[in-house]
C-alpha cells in the first residue's frame, strides 16, 4: 500500500482507541489521573499524516513521562564472583546525575535515606530523612517510592515476613511501619515491597499456606499504620530465593484483592522479573494497568531464563521493549501521575567515568520508542487484524522498527 492510500485511510478511519484505553479505574490518591490516550489522538497524527515528531514535540513527549532510578542503579560491578571494580561513588556525587541525565525523581530503599536505620532513634531518623528531603528538592527532585531493605538483615536470613521465626516475622512488619514513616517524611505515598527473601530453598522447609497468611498480615499492618499509604508489590519468581511467594503480578494482585483496603495495594513490574518468570513484560503490564493497579514500573532488559541481569531497557529484546512502551502509551501511562523508573546495572566492564551510560541510554531508548509508537501507523495494525494477516503486521513493525520499508 502507498503512503498516499495510508495516509488517505487514517484520515478516513482514524484509529479507534484500544478497549485497553477506555475505563480505567482510576488509582487511589492520583488526582491527575486523567481519560488514557490512544496512539490516535497524537498531535502530528491529527495532522493527517505519519510525521517524524518535531524537536518541541519530542521535548514535550519526554517531559510527559517522570522518570527515575535509585542510588543502586549507580555501582562499583562486584558481582557474586568478583569483587568491586570501580570506586563507589558518594552520594552527593550521585544527586547531581539525576537532572544531568534528565531524571525526575529518586527511588529510594528506607535505608538509602537513613544509613545505619537499625541504629538510630526515631528523632534521629526524622531529622535524616527531612535532610535527605531538602537535599533531593533543592536539586529539583523528589522521590518516587521508598522501600524497606527487608533482605539485608540477618534476622531476615529464613525470610522476613515469612520467616519460622515469629520474632523475626515481627521485625519486618516493625520495619515496614518504619519505612512508610520515612515515606511520609519524604513526601512520598508508594511504598515499594519487593519481597526478596519470601520463599524457599526447599519447599519443605517452609509451610506455604501460613507463609501466604503470614504475608497478608504484613500488608494488612502496614495499611493499618498509615490510612493513605499505598503499597506496589513488585513481583520476582527467583533469586535471591529459588521459589519465591509472589512470583507474578496476579499473586501480588490476588494478595492485594483480600486485603483490608484493596484499593491501596498495586503492583510494580519490572521487565526482567516478567521474563525470568517466563511471561511476556507488556502482557504483565497490560494486566495490571487493565486492573487500574500499574503504580511504577522497572524496566530494563533480561536475555533468557539466567541470572536477573538488569541489562538496559530495550538492549536484549527491542521487540519485547516496543511493546511495552507500545502498552504504556496505549493507557495514557505518563498521565496516571506513575513514574517510568529503570531498575539498571552498568556492566562490569564499564570505566568508572561512564558508569552512567546504561540509564542515559534506557532513558533514551524509551524515548526512541515512545516516537516509534507514535508514529507507526495503526490503521496498518487495524487492517491487518480485521484481514488476520499476522505476518503483514509483524511485517510492518519490524520494518518500522528498523526505520526500512514502505515510505
Ligand atoms: C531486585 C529488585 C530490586 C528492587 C528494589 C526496590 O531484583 O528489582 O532492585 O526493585 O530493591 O525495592
Ligand atoms: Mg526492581
Amino acid at each position: 500500500m502507498s503512503a498516499f492510500i495510508r495516509v488517505r485511510l487514517w484520515l478516513i478511519s482514524p484509529p479507534e482507541p484500544s478497549s485497553l484505553t477506555g475505563k480505567l479505574p482510576v488509582p487511589p490518591s492520583c488526582p491527575c489521573h486523567v481519560r488514557p490516550i490512544s496512539p490516535g489522538t497524537i498531535s502530528w497524527a491529527s495532522r493527517g499524516a505519519i510525521l517524524r515528531p518535531s524537536l518541541a514535540e519530542r521535548n514535550t513527549m519526554a517531559s510527559e513521562y517522570k522518570f527515575s532510578f535509585g542510588p543502586w542503579n549507580i555501582s562499583e560491578g562486584n558481582d557474586p564472583f568478583g569483587p568491586a571494580v570501580r570506586p563507589t561513588v558518594a552520594w552527593g556525587e550521585k544527586l547531581r546525575v539525576f537532572k544531568r541525565l534528565g531524571f525526575d525523581a529518586v527511588m529510594f530503599h528506607d535505608d538509602d535515606i537513613v544509613p545505619d536505620i537499625e541504629r538510630k532513634e526515631w528523632a534521629q531518623i526524622e531529622r535524616e530523612a527531612k535532610e535527605m528531603r531538602k537535599a533531593i528538592e533543592a536539586e529539583g527532585l523528589v522521590t518516587e517510592v521508598t522501600a524497606p531493605r527487608l533482605w539485608e538483615d540477618a534476622r531476615t536470613v529464613d525470610g522476613a515476613f515469612t520467616s519460622n521465626e515469629a520474632s523475626e516475622r515481627k521485625w519486618a512488619i516493625e520495619r515496614a511501619k518504619r519505612c512508610i514513616d520515612i515515606s511520609n517524611v519524604m513526601n512520598c505515598g508508594i511504598v515499594v515491597l519487593w519481597l526478596a527473601r519470601e520463599g524457599t530453598y526447599v519447599r519443605e522447609a517452609k509451610r506455604a499456606i501460613d507463609a501466604h497468611k503470614w504475608l497478608l498480615e504484613a500488608v494488612n499492618a502496614m495499611l493499618a499504620h498509615d490510612p493513605k499509604i499505598r503499597i506496589a508489590i513488585e513481583p520476582k519468581p527467583n533469586e535471591p530465593m529459588d521459589h519465591a511467594y509472589i512470583p507474578t503480578i496476579g499473586h501480588a494482585l490476588a494478595l492485594g484483592a483480600v486485603s483490608n483496603d484493596p484499593k491501596r495495594v498495586g503492583g510494580l513490574i519490572e521487565t526482567a522479573h516478567s521474563l525470568l518468570a517466563g511471561l511476556d513484560p507488556s502482557d504483565d503490564m497490560a494486566f495490571a494497568l487493565a486492573m487500574g493497579k500499574l503504580w511504577s514500573v522497572h524496566l530494563n532488559d533480561q536475555n533468557g531464563l539466567k541470572y536477573d541481569q538488569d541489562k538496559s531497557f530495550g538492549a536484549a529484546n527491542l521487540r519485547v521493549a516496543w511493546n511495552q512502551v507500545r502498552v504504556l502509551e496505549q493507557a495514557g501511562y505518563a498521565k496516571t501521575g506513575a513514574m517510568v523508573a529503570f531498575d539498571v546495572k552498568a556492566m562490569r566492564t564499564q570505566r568508572a567515568e561512564v558508569a552512567t551510560k546504561h540509564l542515559a541510554n534506557s532513558r533514551k531508548i524509551f524515548l526512541h520508542l515512545v516516537e516509534k509508537v507514535r508514529t507507526f501507523d495503526w490503521n496498518i495494525e487495524k487492517q491487518c487484524v480485521a484481514n488476520r494477516d499476522y505476518e503483514e503486521l509483524e511485517m510492518a513493525i519490524l520494518e518500522h522498527l528498523m526505520g526500512v520499508g514502505k515510505k
